[in-house]
């Protein structure tokens, strides 16, 4: 490349987009770790889209209405750090981007949610933020159909990078879009053939071009370090009725000795090198300084909104007034005034008719009374809406005829949609639920960690929880899925056990604001233990007696879900013995934890035995049975030792012995001091 020319073609251009290379140079190297050579490659494309196309304001980060923008390759986050110091966010000062990926500072490795403004996902697991973007621009399209253009318009720019495009969540992601014809998703493809290992063409010879195209895109290649090409290919994108990719092609490490070599991709520390790139980009401050015209001309970037900002925030204060509050309460995460008093009618109903339902089943009935008084729920299932019974009547489906519906049929596409879900409540304004089988809880496992760790209140609807799904056998059987969720730090598990608590889990689950939820349902039917109707959120305490002993307090059976009526039945059977036998229910774990110790110690006070009974691994549950004052040879779990196997439910629980007369036995067997070690404990 003649850097020369490029630099006088466009002296202007060049020097802004010289202060993000030389400012990433100059952080990674102190840093003494990170990745250099993506933001210098990139750094001409961000230039122009932050220059001439992005439409926000720096000095109001979380205005609605901006664009967004997803650094999709979250490893070149010194790209973005660069960006939103050099146009003037408040928080990301020049003593931040100093502490690059040091403790304390919100400059971290890769960008976090949270840490900045203008972060507007956690990137760096690759292929998240393109996948996040889809749910980005679904949630701008359902807003736009809801309060119109005039207050929602606005586009989302993603930049991903060889590695984005070869994880297997981009496809899904990229055929969504295609599908849905979401035409104000950019993506823009750092297209530089290089990744950690060499060249992209060592494991991939995939047509990119062809590939998007096939899926539904509008596809547009220039020369990524030419800012005519960059500022006319997003021109022309934003005019496109179709998603676009605008394939960049860019060197990366521009102008460095590592440039065009996978050395280039990650930390360029060498300081005579690093000084020889300066030179040749014609920089001649010294390291993290930026001449006061070039840092001016990019804060006058920043403020290129600041006009369209104002007249958005006129527009929005003529809508009427019921549609702003609802707007503004959306976007804060405020649960509606009714949604209390429609979930206490509904368990009333519920706890006097007992049904036996399936809790899946409970639980598309507890979203048919939520659904119409919360417009901001957007539901979905990855092609299994029968059988999460995740639609109700009133949703009306997403599509491009008709994008005010609000039910989204993901395809088989588990990890896109829970990615995609992230996007939306990233993006703000709407609340995602989705479905899939509580097994492949695997397959969008990346995207619920992420949502957990970025703190969104994403909801993770996963049916068909145990052995009880029956024959569909152990490749659909979860037995260590709670386990796995419940190991995920700021997750809520819910595993309720009736029409009641699925009703009390979904209220908790939609009015939370900085955790997920994760609820496990059932397929197979269930009692209605909770036969008494209680106005209070008994789920709300994580555990709670369902049913106390009889005379003297000998054992405590502990279970969840479906286990819950065995625990019953196995009340039953010990009281009829002289035993007196307490019930615990257990849905929420984690919310259990959050109790104080009081209220702890009176639902698990020490003394009596105690045996947890759940049909999944026992991982976990020793912190109820031997924590909280219980004692290991005092202590038992009845539930799955290992895979489970295809036949009816109702066998599969004889088998397994996860059974009424199994919890006794082991009541007793404790009680007589015959304690035994579970296999595999
Ligand atoms: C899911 C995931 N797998 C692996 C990595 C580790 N990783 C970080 S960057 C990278 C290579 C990415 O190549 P590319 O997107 O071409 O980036 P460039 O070399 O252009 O900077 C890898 C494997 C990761 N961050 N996320």
């Amino acid at each position: 490349m003649d850097l020369k020319a490029l630099a006088a073609a466009h002296p202007d251009h060049w020097s802004k987009a010289t202060a993000i290379r030389a400012l990433a140079l100059d952080a990674v190297a102190a840093a003494n770790s990170g990745h250099s050579g993506m933001p210098i490659g990139m750094a001409d494309v961000a230039t122009v889209l932050f220059e001439k196309h992005l439409k926000f304001d720096a000095s109001n980060p979380d205005w609605p209405d901006r664009d967004r923008f997803i650094l999709s390759a979250g490893h070149g986050s010194m790209l973005l750090y660069a960006l939103l110091h050099l146009t003037g966010y408040e928080d990301m000062t020049l003593e931040q981007v100093k502490n690059f990926r040091q403790w304390g500072a919100i400059t971290a490795g890769h960008p976090e949610y949270g840490h900045a403004k203008g972060i507007e996902t956690t990137t760096g697991p690759l292929g998240q933020g393109i996948a996040n973007s889809i749910g980005f621009a679904m949630a701008e399209e359902i807003q736009r159909a809801t309060y119109g253009k005039k207050v929602v318009d606005h586009h989302t720019y993603v930049i991903a990078g060889d590695g984005c495009l070869m994880e297997g969540v981009s496809q899904e992601a990229i055929t969504l879009a295609g599908r849905h014809q979401l035409s104000k998703l950019i993506v823009l493809w750092d297209n530089n053939n290089i990744t950690i290992d060499g060249p992209v063409t060592l494991s991939d010879r995939t047509d990119q071009v062809g590939r998007f195209r096939s899926a539904g895109w509008e596809v547009i290649e220039i020369d990524g370090h030419n800012p005519d090409e960059i500022d006319a290919a997003l021109t022309a994108a934003k005019k496109s009725d179709q998603p676009t990719m605008i394939a960049c092609k860019t060197h990366i490490a521009l102008g460095h000795a590592a440039q065009d070599t996978s050395k280039g991709h990650g930390a360029l520390t060498n300081a005579d090198q690093n000084a020889e790139a300066k030179a040749a980009w014609g920089w001649k401050t010294g390291p993290f300084e930026v001449p006061a015209d070039v840092k001016s001309a990019w804060e006058a970037i920043g403020a290129r909104g600041i006009d369209a900002r104002r007249a958005w925030e006129e527009r929005f204060d003529r809508m009427p007034r019921g549609k702003r509050e609802t707007f503004n309460r959306a976007y804060a995460l405020d649960a509606p005034k009714k949604l209390s008093a429609t979930v206490k009618a509904f368990k009333k109903q519920m706890s006097e008719a007992a049904p036996k339902l399936a809790t899946r089943a409970s639980s598309e009935k507890v979203l048919e009374v939520i659904n119409p008084v919360m417009p901001e729920t957007v539901g979905g299932s990855a092609d299994l809406t029968g059988s999460n019974n995740t639609k109700t009547s009133d949703l009306g489906v997403f599509d491009v005829d008709s994008r005010d519906g609000r039910y989204v049929y993901w395809g088989i596409r588990e990890h896109g949609m829970a990615s995609a879900m992230n996007g939306m409540a990233l993006h703000g304004g709407v609340r995602p639920y989705g479905g899939t089988f509580m097994c492949f809880t695997d397959y969008a496992r990346p995207a619920m960690r992420l949502a957990a760790l970025m703190k969104i209140p994403t909801v993770f609807v996963m049916t068909h929880d145990s052995i009880g799904l029956g024959e569909d056998g152990p490749t659909h059987q979860p037995v260590e899925h709670l386990a796995i969720s419940r190991a995920t730090p700021n997750t809520y598990v819910f595993r309720p056990a009736d029409t009641i608590e699925t009703a009390e889990s979904w209220e908790l689950a939609l009015t939370q604001k900085q955790t997920p939820s994760v609820l496990s349902l059932t397929r197979q039917g269930l009692q209605t233990v909770r036969t008494e109707h209680k106005n209070k959120n008994l789920t709300a305490q994580g555990a709670y007696v369902l049913a106390d002993a009889e005379g003297k307090r000998r054992a405590i059976l502990m279970a969840t879900g479906s286990e819950v009526e065995i625990a019953l039945a196995a009340r039953d059977i010990l009281q009829a013995e002289g035993i007196g036998t307490r019930v615990v229910s257990m849905p929420c774990w984690e919310l259990f934890e959050e109790q104080d110790e009081a209220y702890r110690k009176r639902v698990l006070p020490g003394g009596p035995v105690r045996v947890a009974i759940e049909a999944g691994v026992r991982f976990g549950w020793d912190r109820w049975l031997f924590g909280e004052r219980g004692k290991r040879e005092k202590s038992g779990f009845v539930g799955m030792h290992d895979f489970g196997a295809s036949a009816p439910a109702g066998t599969l629980y004889q088998e397994f012995g996860i059974t009424a007369e199994a919890t006794a036995q082991k009541v007793r067997d404790l009680l007589d001091g015959k304690w035994q070690p579970d296999p595999r404990t």
